[in-house]
């Protein structure tokens, strides 16, 4: 099926600002935003819930068949802090997220994980995982790495997301 919209991944470590570009993007595109941490709630794709990180332990195949059919008429972004389960025919363009150490621990302190978890995701946006994930998902030229340090950059990035998408509806004979 041709999509007449395009399927973007928002990913990146987990307050790297996946929600705060989703939500604009939503606004301001026809997009629409597919948080996957609420369909692998709402739809119980999941083993149960993992006491020492405090999150789902999901259940990929049962994931995709739960948004395989709208996802393939296209016009999502899909915001996840993995992206490597996605099939590549999905997907248009992967934003990869990032922010710097500080900033990111001021983030996290607000959520309340236990200290292993906010330590886990500190290494994990400091040994660039989620960039590495994409790039070894994907090809490269559909791999974009976005700061997002602060509203500046927020705003940068959401402009440059649209123009994005204004450039491929022209490729795709909108
Ligand atoms: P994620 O969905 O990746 O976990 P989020 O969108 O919930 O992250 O953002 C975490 C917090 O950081 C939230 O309070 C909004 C803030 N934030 C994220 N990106 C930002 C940016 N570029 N400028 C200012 N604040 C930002």
């Amino acid at each position: 099926m041709t999509r007449t919209l395009p399927n973007i991944i928002l990913t990146g470590t987990p307050g790297t600002g996946k929600t705060t570009h989703a939500s604009l993007l939503a606004e301001r595109t026809p997009l629409r935003h597919l948080s996957i941490n609420d369909v692998v709630k709402d739809k119980g794709c999941h083993e149960g819930f993992d006491e020492e990180y405090q999150s789902w332990i999901v259940d990929e195949d049962k994931l995709l068949d739960a948004i395989e059919e709208q996802v393939k008429e296209g016009g999502w972004i899909i915001d996840w802090h993995a992206c490597d389960l996605f099939p590549k025919s999905w997907v248009d363009l992967v934003v990869v997220l990032r922010a710097g150490t500080e900033v990111l621990f001021d983030r996290l302190s607000k959520r309340n994980y236990p200290d292993h978890k906010l330590q886990e995701n500190l290494d994990s946006e400091i040994m660039d995982v989620l960039l590495q994930e994409a790039r070894d998902s994907y090809d490269e030229e559909i791999v974009v790495e976005l700061q997002s340090g602060d509203a500046d950059e927020l705003e940068a990035n959401v402009e440059r997301i649209e123009a994005w998408l204004e450039q491929w509806k022209k490729d795709n004979n909108q």
